[in-house]
């Protein structure tokens, strides 16, 4: 039996019975949804409508301006690194420093941020140190163990699963009655994962004090959205579970700061909820251990490359006398100082002594584990260097 018979369907059986659909069936709307857009600066740095408060203020661009610049001359070292042997894996963050930094520079200190793997730019202004995520990505575990923002998760690369760690910590703000709010960011493709779906429910249900960002890069390793998913938007996947979403341009600081502050406002105040999909682009392979040329058309990230989001924010401070080329100049060789010093904590570090790796898991280390751990101790390479 059809599931919606249309009342003028005919009724006989067999392949050649009318199958009716959807659209021919009289149903009244019982709901409507509708996606919101938002871009203050366009790729050519020109506003496209009246600034939000705090992008009136130079100063406040500026920092932003000065992190995202640091975040990218991080990445480009970072990879030097990795092809050098000095670092183990690394994701790249190049193209992605306005949708971190406008995550970052949104929060209070005092919120819980639970990342990805590659969200540099929003913990480095949380107070994470560059040090830290060289000893992470050098696979050591003492780089998870932030010395700015303690309450922060460490990265997570299980996809998705991030989205229920911050569920849970708002559900405690909730409970606490804490003014807090946690916030989680996931790449496109991991809106295909389950947990995405029950953080998102649980959270809206709950009326938890959450944002969750998704960083809408266009592709996950080698599988474009284009065969993602068939949504239009990822924003509106919040729909099915009760919360407002909202899509903005992930390449324009201003519109991630913006909507970033008005979800975190509407969590504060106990409204619950929102999901932020900034649109932006992976200029880089995924990791290190990819080579995007295999399976993508040069052509598209030339084309992107002209839409990234330092470009548009210099051109931008240009135009209103904020910044000119020696100040450029300036913090480039100010950036790579402050890399350089980075560079030089990591690798004075002394290696974690081997038997560390079994060290964090369990209360009580079960016996095989132990054994494991003194062979470990005993044939590791303690006292090596990086
Ligand atoms: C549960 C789980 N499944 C698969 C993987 C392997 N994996 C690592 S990154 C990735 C793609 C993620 O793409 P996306 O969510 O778009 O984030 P992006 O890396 O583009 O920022 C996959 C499938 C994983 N880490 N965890
Ligand atoms: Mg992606």
């Amino acid at each position: 039996m059809a599931l919606f018979p249309h009342p003028a369907a005919p009724r006989g059986k067999g392949p050649h019975r009318a199958v009716p659909v959807l659209e021919e069936i009289r149903l009244k709307t019982i709901a409507e949804f509708k996606i919101g857009y938002s871009q203050f600066l366009d790729p050519d740095g020109k506003p496209v409508g009246e600034l939000p408060e705090f992008a009136r203020d130079p100063e406040q661009l500026l920092r932003m301006y000065r992190l995202m610049t640091e975040t990218r001359v991080f990445d480009t070292k970072a990879i030097n690194l990795q092809r050098t042997g000095k670092l183990g894996t690394y994701a790249s963050s190049l193209g992605h420093e306005a949708a971190h930094v406008g995550v970052g520079a949104a929060m209070r200190e005092e919120d819980c941020f639970a990342p990805m793997y590659r969200e540099y730019g929003a913990q480095f202004w949380r107070g994470v140190k560059m040090s830290e995520v060289l000893l992470y990505w050098g696979g050591d575990e003492r780089g998870n163990d932030f010395s700015g923002p303690a309450h922060d998760f460490a990265w997570c690369v299980p996809i998705a699963t991030q989205c229920l760690h911050a569920a849970g910590a708002a559900l405690a703000f909730k409970l606490r009655g804490e003014p807090r709010c946690a916030v989680s960011v996931i790449g496109d493709g991991g809106t295909s994962e389950g947990n995405f779906y029950e953080a998102l429910n649980l959270a809206a249900v709950r009326k938890l004090p959450a944002v969750f960002v998704v960083v809408n890069n266009k592709w996950a390793i080698s599988v474009p959205l284009s065969i993602q998913t068939a949504a239009e938007t990822l924003a509106q996947k919040a729909v099915a579970a009760g919360m407002p979403g909202v899509q903005v341009d992930g390449n324009d600081v201003i519109a991630v700061r913006d909507a970033m502050e008005t979800a975190l406002a509407r969590a504060r105040a106990g409204g619950g909820p929102t999901l932020v999909e900034a649109v932006t682009y992976r200029l880089s392979d995924h990791t290190t251990a990819d080579d995007a040329s295999r399976y993508r058309d040069p052509a598209e990230v030339e084309a992107a490359r002209g839409n990234e989001p330092l470009i548009r924010l210099r051109k931008y401070l240009g135009t209103i006398g904020a910044w000119d080329e020696d100040q450029e100049q300036a913090l480039l060789s100010q950036c790579a100082e402050k890399v350089e010093a980075a560079v030089k904590e990591y690798v004075e570090t002394p290696v974690q002594p081997s038997g560390a790796m079994f060290d964090y898991m369990y209360a009580t280390l079960p016996q095989a584990m132990k054994e494991q751990r003194e062979t470990a101790i005993r044939y590791g390479a303690d006292g090596g260097d990086h």
